[in-house]
């Protein structure tokens, strides 16, 4: 941890103490100047990554095969944006403007998810998303909902909840096509091979790389470790690939008796480290997408803070 010269250790001491006895630590409380700065890393990078994730999936809203597909495609949708400024919310709470934190975006300084540099060139895929990516943030989010910090693990609760509905719609499609015909069972199987290494990749780098797990596991930030998770995952996801009949593209996937797990093979972590330095197949594209939607939006948040500013100016009137 890099030490704030202006905190003492007895504050250190003492805010780990209070850590260690699962307090939560909430917007007022005083917290070192590492804790602020890692968690606004991470719930900003999180916001984004729920933001920007609406846009592989938009891209069926129109081609879903029904209106029902369509009207639940919809909604599941909108619950990421809601997520999205649940999370910008909760981290505004840190005493950051919501601004800076979309220009952080923008300008690439911040992270976002590395799984939404794919693109979803089937019906399958959305299956898939829901199913994996969905079913991937899910195991890191029940985790989060013990997390060290009061508003972030509060949004995590809710965010929760809705994202086992879009878990299961999108397990849902898989059984249909799995069910299917030939051509559409074909089709599930090639949205799992391209979906399955990018889920596993979505738990961050192994334990030994990961660079910020140690001091946030000791603050309480995170309750599980990247591998944990993942096998976590692993462990979850191989029965519901059976179920479905579909293979998993991994030749070393085994159980493995003594663990008590399975065991897979090794994660491409150079295709990893390329899309988070912004070399995806889709990072261009989902960031054009991102700058032009908030540029177009300018004169909606005009409007409504003329309008806010309106409304306050009316009730100072009413008050005077
Ligand atoms: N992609 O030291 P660590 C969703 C970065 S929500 C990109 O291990 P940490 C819902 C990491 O930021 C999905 N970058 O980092 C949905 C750090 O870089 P930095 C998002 C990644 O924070 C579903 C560096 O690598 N969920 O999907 C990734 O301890 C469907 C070193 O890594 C969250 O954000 C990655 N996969 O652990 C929406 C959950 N992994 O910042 C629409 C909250 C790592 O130093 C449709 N976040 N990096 O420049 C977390 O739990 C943690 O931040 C981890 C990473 C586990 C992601």
């Amino acid at each position: 941890m890099i030490k704030n010269l202006n905190e003492s250790e007895q504050q250190l001491t003492s805010f780990q103490n209070y850590l260690d006895k699962e307090n939560k630590i909430e917007a007022k409380d005083w917290m070192p100047d590492a804790y602020r700065k890692t968690l606004i890393r991470q719930i900003s990078q999180h916001a984004h990554s729920e933001i920007v994730g609406m846009l592989p999936e938009g891209n069926w809203i129109t081609r879903a095969p029904s209106l029902r597909r369509k009207a639940i495609l919809l909604a599941k949708v909108q619950d990421e944006a809601g997520h999205g400024l649940y999370l910008y919310s909760a981290c505004e709470t840190l005493g950051v403007e919501r601004d800076f934190l979309i220009n952080e975006l923008h300008n690439g300084k911040s992270k976002y998810s590395s799984i939404f540099n794919y693109p979803t060139l089937s019906w399958a895929d959305i299956g898939v998303i829901g199913w994996l990516v969905d079913g991937a943030a899910i195991v890191n989010q029940v985790s989060l909902q013990r997390t060290s910090y009061g508003p972030y693990s509060r949004a995590m609760i809710r965010i929760c909840k809705e994202e086992s509905f879009h878990q299961r719609q999108g397990y849902e499609i898989m059984i249909a096509l799995s069910k299917g015909t030939s051509s559409q069972k074909q089709m599930a199987q090639d949205a799992l091979n391209r979906w399955w290494w990018p889920s596993l990749m979505m738990f961050g780098p192994s334990d030994k790389e990961s660079l910020h797990s140690s001091q946030n596991m000791t603050w309480k930030i995170k309750r599980h470790s990247n591998d944990e998770l993942r096998q976590k995952f692993v462990d979850m996801s191989v029965p519901q690939a059976e179920f479905l009949g579909l293979t998993i593209p991994d030749p070393n996937l085994k159980w493995n008796e003594e663990r008590n797990h399975y065991d897979f093979g090794d994660i491409d972590w150079t295709e990893f480290n390329e899309i988070i330095k912004g070399n995806g197949p889709c990072n261009k594209e989902r960031l054009n997408t991102r700058v032009k939607a908030y540029e177009e939006g300018k004169w909606v948040r005009d409007a409504a803070l003329a309008y806010a500013n309106k409304k306050s100016k009316l009730k100072e009137k009413v008050i005077n």
